[in-house]
């Protein structure tokens, strides 16, 4: 492939990612004399509502004892800070801390000392009136001036040390599986928490199975009889839902109601015949705003079997959607990590697109169109063109490919601050988030080379 760039925009593109890590640190940490203490930094995170979008700038902020956190208004309506009690290090009191005040106006701050209430751990903080809107962030807390008050208190979930870092993996590997004696396809599935890499040089605190996201591919053909094994090595419940798929009521994985959660260190397994044939999906249904959040969620593909012609193509792409903890991605990934849809014009491509976030995402794609031919794996009597396909959670959609002219063409989010990162040196705004590449070889036009962008 050609190393050279076809047109400016996909250079700028290039150019503009920066890694996002702390929204500002004004002030670094700095040794003072012969004791050593460190320092406190100031860390300031404003609070915005622009572009439909209500956040955190920065929604994963990592601190050590002794810093100030300053959440700065920089919105036009009220945000404020609440932290949320159950996701806390057990036996924290924060006192008036759990809530922080309104602010009204930009410009207000609201300055959070992290002192001697603040263990080592995770805290999950949210603004209480965009709880909805998904204004959520986390709160890292380890080491720094002071000592923990009591190490008893100190979080499981909030230490990372036995976690795994999972760096240059990419999701949706197909798992494999051994056929029983009664025919039965019998696949395993492990949930645990991992750190994942959304961007370069950037570790989420994330939840997956078999340690990827999205979990493995598990494709079968309808009417396969299927044994799945979940082990659940998180340190909290968890069941796994077969979304779309016809299973027994006992096999559905809704806790409570259909059964009883796999507690910590269980394992529990799910027994169906896989129909209806299409684009199916997995994805926990405990504590499953957090769970799936944090990136508990695959692709479960029942292959049709007796596939008419018409309905062929030549090679399929699998795209998951997320929004939330991991930030807005795609398979796991934020751009530019994202692996590009590579092929040659004239190639028959079917992208099978899920959206497991929380929210829309009008997924427009440059450069030509899609023909989308099947919503939530049921093949549509008539298919329809389109640039632009909304994905609400939840739902499933297949869509052939049909780009008009060769090159490199971006499939982004068109809510813009799901593809738009923080402001780089210049003032600009960085291209981040939700945008997936098309790269089609015509033969003639010269293609952009992602391959600095992405791991191979
Ligand atoms: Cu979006």
């Amino acid at each position: 492939m050609s190393i050279h760039f076809p047109s400016p925009a996909i250079r700028t593109i290039g150019l503009l990612t920066l890694p996002l890590a702390l929204a500002a640190v004004t002030a670094c940490s700095s040794l003072s004399g012969e004791s050593a203490t460190v320092e406190g930094r100031v860390i300031d995170v404003e609070m915005r509502d622009d572009n439909g979008s209500f956040r955190f700038a920065s929604d994963r902020i990592e601190v050590r004892r002794g810093d100030v956190v300053r959440f700065v208004q920089h919105g036009d309506m009220p945000h404020n800070v609440q932290f949320v009690r159950n996701t806390a290090p057990e036996g924290v009191e924060l006192g008036d801390a759990w809530t922080g005040p309104y602010l009204n106006k930009k410009g207000e701050i609201y300055e959070l000392e992290i002192d001697e209430r603040f263990p080592d751990g995770t805290y999950e903080f949210v603004c209480t009136p965009h709880i909805g809107f998904q204004m959520t962030g986390t709160l890292i807390v380890s080491g720094g001036s002071f000592e923990a008050t009591d190490p008893a208190t100190r979080g499981v979930s909030g230490s990372t040390a036995a976690i795994p870092e999972v760096i240059g993996e990419k999701g949706l590997q197909e798992l494999e599986y051994e056929v029983a004696d009664d025919g039965a396809k019998v696949f395993h599935l492990t949930a645990e928490r991992i750190r994942w890499e959304t961007k370069e040089g950037s570790l989420a605190d994330a939840m997956a199975y078999n340690r990827m996201i999205p979990g493995p591919v598990i494709r079968v053909t309808e009417g396969d009889r299927v044994r799945i094994t979940v082990e659940n090595r998180l340190d909290e419940p968890h069941t796994t839902h077969w979304h779309g798929l016809f299973v027994p009521n006992d096999m559905d994985g809704v806790p409570g109601i259909s059964q009883d959660p796999i507690q910590p260190g269980e394992s529990f397994t799910y027994e169906f015949d896989a129909n209806p044939a299409g684009t199916r999906l997995y994805h926990s249904h405990f504590n499953a705003m957090s769970q799936e959040g944090a990136g508990l969620y695959g692709m479960f593909v029942i292959e049709e079997r007796d596939e008419p012609a018409s309905r062929r193509v030549d090679r399929e792409e699998l795209w998951i959607l997320g929004d939330g903890p991991l930030g807005y991605v795609i398979n796991g990934k934020e751009f530019p990590l994202i692996d590009p849809i590579e092929m040659t014009m004239g190639e028959r491509v079917k992208v099978r697109m899920a959206n497991l976030g929380g929210m829309y995402h009008p997924m427009h794609l440059h450069g030509g169109f899609f023909t989308v031919v099947a919503k939530d794996g049921f093949a549509l009597e008539v298919p329809q063109k389109m640039n632009t396909l909304s994905l609400a959670p939840g739902e499933t959609w297949d869509v052939i490919l049909d780009p008009q002219f060769g090159g490199t063409w971006i499939w982004h989010c068109h809510v813009l601050s799901h593809a738009t990162g923080p402001r780089d040196a210049d003032g600009n705004e960085t291209a981040a988030g939700m945008i997936g590449v098309v790269i089609v070889d015509d033969g003639e036009t010269v293609l952009a080379d992602m391959s600095n962008h992405t791991h191979h």
